[in-house]
């Protein structure tokens, strides 16, 4: 694993550019369609972006907060205060990579608002070397897998209806959402029609320890895991959960850090990692993740927040890096938005796979006119 250290060594020792502007930039893309999971439904893309100016180059960061703490408690709001007050002001020319992740430490949680700052930089830095970010990150371009996250539907046949669509597609695996009430019976559905589909489910937390039995059922489908069955703040109860089951529990809201990751890797409730670099404070510490993962032989995939062109061209260089074993919650910008405020947008080829976008930093340009279009508020902090 010298691979990923020495790579990030080497990112750790970059110095911060002199940066001439830096503005907070909040977005509303509408939804295609509604995406609805056990605790929320969004209907629309609310982004907080971060756009750096530094010698004539643009750089960006997109906080996949979202703008209410239904998924987790940052929000648009929260990150805009923490981004505004705290971080921002830690960005200082000269510094290294390194020092600046350890001020920013200094803010404890908030690893969405961490996360917006170190992509920024890091595209800034990709972008003043002319590479792109895979290669800054240390890895080859390569294409990655796809995959495809169906929110809840209101009947077995809708969901149906998007599972084949998701396989015309070539999509690598199907993620479907579940609640209390839409779990079994939409399983069996999905299953009775493609026996051999990879195929997984996600709860976001909408179950509890006693429900243990009626999770069991789940085990007839041969599903790859199940997701966050229990709380947002749970590791231990999963650990207790993972016994009376047969299907891996693979964690997402729960894993904040590399410490998290292992914690709840050693008690036994964390057999597969859904990694979000937003949800982790970013690239470095998924880095760090990823050395853990490979080291105790933990199977890790790339989750996603919905995000606009840049985060989403973010998560797909973070998968380059050896370790992403499981294709991801990747999906083409056309299951989101008519039109992403970057170009080009992300689109599988004809085996489900995605290229890397070619140009330097996260490789996509964002398009002014489309970023008017959608863009709500713009503040200059710097
Ligand atoms: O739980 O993984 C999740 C989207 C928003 C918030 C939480 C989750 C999701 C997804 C969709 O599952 C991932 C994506 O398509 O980007
Ligand atoms: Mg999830």
């Amino acid at each position: 694993m010298t691979g990923i250290s020495g790579a990030l060594d080497a990112l750790l020792a970059e110095g911060i550019p002199p940066i001439d502007h830096a503005d907070l930039i909040l977005v509303r893309l509408p939804f295609v369609r509604p995406f609805a999971i056990s605790t929320a439904v969004w209907t629309t893309k609310d982004a907080l972006l971060l756009r750096l100016e530094s010698g004539g180059l643009t750089a960006w960061g997109e906080c996949v907060a979202d703008p209410d703490p239904f998924y987790a408690y940052e929000t648009t709001g929260t990150a805009r205060h923490i981004l505004k007050d705290f971080l921002v002001p830690l960005l200082e020319a000269g510094i290294t990579v390194g020092e600046l992740e350890r001020r920013m430490r200094h803010v404890r949680g908030h690893e969405m608002a961490r996360a917006t700052v170190e992509n920024a930089v890091l595209d800034l830095i990709a972008k003043r070397k002319n590479l792109p970010l895979h290669a800054l990150l240390g890895a080859p371009r390569k294409k990655i897998m796809s995959g495809i996250s169906i929110g809840l539907q209101d009947s077995p046949a809708a969901l149906v209806a998007a599972v084949e669509d998701a396989v015309a597609k070539k999509y690598h695996r199907v993620k479907m959402k579940i609640q209390k009430g839409k779990d079994l019976d939409y399983v069996r559905t999905v299953r009775e029609r493609f026996p051999d589909l990879p195929l997984m489910v996600d709860a976001n937390g909408d179950y509890r320890l006693d429900d243990a039995a009626h999770l069991a059922r789940l085990d007839a489908f041969g599903l790859t895991m199940i997701e966050q069955p229990l709380s947002y703040s749970d590791i231990y109860l999963h650990s207790i959960l993972q016994k009376s089951l047969k299907t891996p529990l693979c964690l997402d809201e729960s894993i904040h850090s590399r410490d998290d990751f292992a914690a709840a890797h050693a008690l036994g409730g964390c057999r597969i990692l859904n990694l979000k670099q937003g949800r982790v404070g970013g690239l470095l510490e998924s880095m760090r993740i990823l050395q853990h993962a490979a080291e105790h032989g933990v199977p890790v995939w790339s989750g996603g927040m919905d995000e606009t062109g840049i985060g989403r061209a973010v998560n797909i260089h973070l998968q380059t890096l050896d370790g992403f074993t499981l294709p991801g919650d990747t999906s083409e910008t056309s299951l989101y938005f008519h039109e992403d405020v970057v170009e080009p947008g992300v689109v599988l080829d004809g085996d489900g796979f995605i290229d890397v976008p070619e140009g330097p930093g996260f490789g996509a340009t964002v398009v002014g006119e489309r970023l008017a279009r959608v863009t709500l508020s713009e503040e200059r902090l710097f």
